[in-house]
């Protein structure tokens, strides 16, 4: 099945992501903005921070991720809060769309992959050992945006998406695919994973991934010789502004009573299994 939709018209984008809940824009975004960002993430990536999250390849500890990119990257922000992004995402799907959170996930070579999951679906505990919704407790609308700052191919490890229909057969709400899903993680229970069909979703630089935070998706380790960088961005439909909604959401990451050490979506959804062979 082939999947690179490039629509012009933004009234068929629209009805084309309400069914499927994902979109694909070919050249989307200027190049030159996006390989100048790289160049300055690999300049300085060697912090130590609360943000910057590591893994171990062989014997080397390589950075994985660095969350909240666009709060120390002006040069990040300035993509992800553009008014073409912003007002397309208007159009398409968030009326009142804000940036919720962003990070930039990187993928060495070597770099492990992530489970099937399905973002933002888990439950929590707040600091008050008050039980909560995953995302569901900032908005009830969310679409992630994936835009590769080098290019994302199957050898490197690409996103594989599901349709957002496929999400419907655990559950028509939040709280029954909840249920079949992997406690303390986004990760959708092994036994429900043949419900799905995920396609690979290969992007050159340019191009973006838009996706509803319902379709489930995955990746696999990085092995090839080349990184596989992306931001990965997601934006909501709320009242609120986008910096009390997002200074909430990370302080309520940081003080939530997850019992896993690290509170790190990597810890999570880090494989070495999938990394392997992935037969679906
Ligand atoms: O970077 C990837 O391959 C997938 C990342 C992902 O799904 C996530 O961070 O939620
Ligand atoms: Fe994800």
């Amino acid at each position: 099945m082939k999947y690179n939709i490039v629509l012009n018209n933004s009234k068929k984008d629209n009805f084309f992501f309400k069914k499927k809940g994902f979109l694909i824009k070919k050249n989307f975004l200027d190049k030159r903005n996006l390989v100048k960002l790289k160049d300055i993430i690999e300049k300085k990536n060697n912090k130590k921070n609360i943000f910057y999250y590591y893994e171990k390849v062989g014997a080397k500890k390589i950075i994985r991720r660095i969350e909240r990119v666009t709060e120390d990257t002006p040069q990040a922000k300035k993509i992800l809060c553009s008014k073409k992004l912003i007002n397309y995402l208007k159009d398409l799907y968030l009326k009142k769309c804000r940036l919720f959170k962003d990070k930039l996930n990187f993928k060495h070579p070597g770099g492990g992959g992530y489970k099937p999951h399905i973002d933002g679906h888990f439950l929590w505990t707040d600091k008050n050992e008050k039980k909560k919704y995953g995302w569901k407790e900032y908005s009830n609308k969310f679409v992630s945006v994936v835009i590769p700052l080098e290019d994302s191919t199957l050898k490197n490890g690409c996103i594989f998406l599901a349709e957002k229909n496929f999400t419907n057969k655990l559950g028509k709400n939040f709280k029954d695919i909840v249920k079949k899903i992997e406690k303390n993680t986004p990760n959708i229970k092994k036994k429900y994973l043949k419900l799905f069909k995920f396609f690979p979703v290969e992007l050159e630089i340019g191009d973006v991934l838009f996706f509803d935070w319902r379709c489930a998706h995955f990746s696999k380790k990085n092995n090839s010789n080349s990184s596989r960088m992306i931001l990965y961005a997601t934006y909501c439909d709320s009242d609120k502004n986008s910096n009390i909604l997002r200074n909430k959401y990370y302080k309520d990451k940081k003080f939530s009573k997850n019992p896993i050490k690290n509170k790190s979506l990597l810890n999570w959804l880090f494989c070495p299994i999938y990394s392997k062979n992935m037969t679906i």
